[in-house]
C-alpha cells in the first residue's frame, strides 16, 4: 500500500513537471500601481490568465520607463509564449518592440497605447484599450451640461485641470479631448492644468498649490478620480465644499469615486473600464487556436455616473447612470 501510494506520488510529480514545463507562458509588463484603476486592471488580468490554466511571469515597472524596457528584454531571454504591454508613456518603444518582433513573440497591447509610428512600424497581435480623447470629451460635456442645469450658463467660471501622467496617451488624449469640447464654452476659461501624475498624492499636493494660487476655482476636471479625491481632501482643507462650491469631474470610475459621487463630495465620473481580463483571455484563445488576428484598437464600452442620472456627458446624445443605483454593481 506505502508503496503504491509513493508510486502515485511519483507518477503525480512527473506529470506536473511536464504539465507545467509545457504550460503556456505569458509575460505581463505592467506599469506601476499608481491607481486604483491599475489595481483593478492588473487583479483583472492576473485572475483570468490564472482562471485560464496559463502561467503569468508579472512585471511591476514602478512608472519607470527602463524597468519596461528590462522586463521586455528578460521576456524574451526566457522564452515566454506570449507578451502583454501597457507603455507608461507612448514614446521611446520602437527598440524593444523590434526585438520582441525579432524573437517572435505574439504581442499583446493593453491600455495606454505606442505613439502611433511605432504601431506602424511593428507587428502585434491585438489591442484594447480607452478611447482617451471622447473620455476627455464627455467629461468637458458633461460639465457644460452641468453648469447650464444648475443655471449658470452665462457666468464665467474658473476650470483648472489635474493632469495624468506627461507622455502617456491616458493623459494627452483626455486633455485634447476636454480642450476641445471646452473651446465651445468660452464662459469655462482654463486657468491652470498641470499634472498629478495620476495618483491620489500628487492630486492632493497640486490642488492645494492651485487652490493657494487662485481665489476662485469653480470646477476641476482630473483625468482620474485618484487625483480628484486627493484634490477633495486639499478643498475641504482650505475650507470649501468639494461638488457644491468647487464642481468635480474625474474619469475611470471606480467604488471610491462613486462613495464620493453618494457623499456629495464629487459630481461625475466618466467610465474608463480596467477590466481587460477577459479580453486578454479571448485574444489569447484565438492566438492558441492558430485563428488570425488584426491590429483593430478595440474599445470597451464605458458608461458615466453622477448623483442624479440623466444629464448628457456626449455628443451622441447618452445619458448618466445615477451613481446611488449602481453602486451595488461595481466590480472595481
Ligand atoms: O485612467 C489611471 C491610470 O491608463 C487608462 O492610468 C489608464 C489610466 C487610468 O493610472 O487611473
Amino acid at each position: 500500500m506505502k508503496k503504491l501510494l509513493s508510486l502515485i506520488v511519483a507518477l503525480m510529480m512527473v506529470l506536473g513537471i511536464a504539465a507545467s514545463a509545457g504550460a503556456i507562458t505569458i509575460g505581463f509588463s505592467q506599469i506601476g500601481q499608481e491607481s486604483d484603476w491599475r489595481t483593478a486592471n492588473t487583479d483583472s488580468v492576473l485572475a483570468a490568465v490564472e482562471a485560464a490554466g496559463w502561467e503569468m511571469v508579472y512585471s511591476d515597472a514602478q512608472q519607470k520607463q527602463e524597468n519596461q524596457v528590462q522586463a521586455l528584454r528578460n521576456f524574451i531571454s526566457q522564452g515566454v509564449d506570449y507578451i502583454l504591454f501597457t507603455g507608461v508613456v507612448s514614446t521611446g518603444w520602437d527598440e524593444v518592440l523590434k526585438e520582441v518582433n525579432e524573437a517572435e513573440i505574439p504581442l499583446i497591447l493593453l491600455d495606454r497605447m505606442p505613439e502611433q509610428s511605432t504601431l506602424d512600424a511593428i507587428d502585434y497581435a491585438a489591442a484594447f484599450g480607452g478611447d482617451f480623447v471622447e473620455e476627455g470629451r464627455r467629461m468637458a460635456y458633461w460639465t457644460a451640461n452641468y453648469v447650464e442645469k444648475i443655471g449658470k450658463a452665462d457666468e464665467e467660471l474658473n476650470v483648472v485641470i489635474l493632469e495624468g501622467t506627461t507622455g502617456a496617451d491616458a493623459a494627452t488624449g483626455r486633455q485634447e479631448g476636454i480642450m476641445e469640447v471646452l473651446a465651445n464654452y468660452p464662459n469655462l476659461k482654463v486657468i491652470a492644468s498641470q499634472t498629478g501624475n495620476f495618483t491620489r498624492a500628487e492630486g492632493q499636493a497640486v490642488m492645494e498649490s492651485f487652490l493657494k494660487a487662485h481665489d476662485k476655482i469653480d470646477i476641476l476636471l482630473a483625468h482620474n478620480d485618484d487625483m480628484a479625491l486627493g484634490a477633495i481632501e486639499s478643498i475641504k482643507a482650505a475650507g470649501k465644499d468639494p461638488g457644491e462650491d468647487i464642481i468635480i469631474v474625474g474619469c475611470d470610475a471606480p467604488k471610491t469615486a462613486f462613495d464620493a459621487i453618494i457623499a456629495g463630495d464629487m459630481n461625475a465620473t466618466i467610465e474608463c473600464t480596467p477590466l481587460y481580463g477577459p479580453f486578454v483571455v479571448a485574444a489569447l484563445e484565438k492566438l492558441i487556436a492558430g485563428e488570425a488576428m488584426d491590429k483593430t484598437l478595440i474599445h470597451p464600452e464605458e458608461g458615466a455616473f453622477d448623483a442624479e442620472g440623466g444629464i448628457v456627458y456626449s455628443a451622441d446624445g447618452r445619458v448618466t447612470e445615477k451613481a446611488a443605483d449602481k453602486i451595488g454593481e461595481r466590480l472595481y
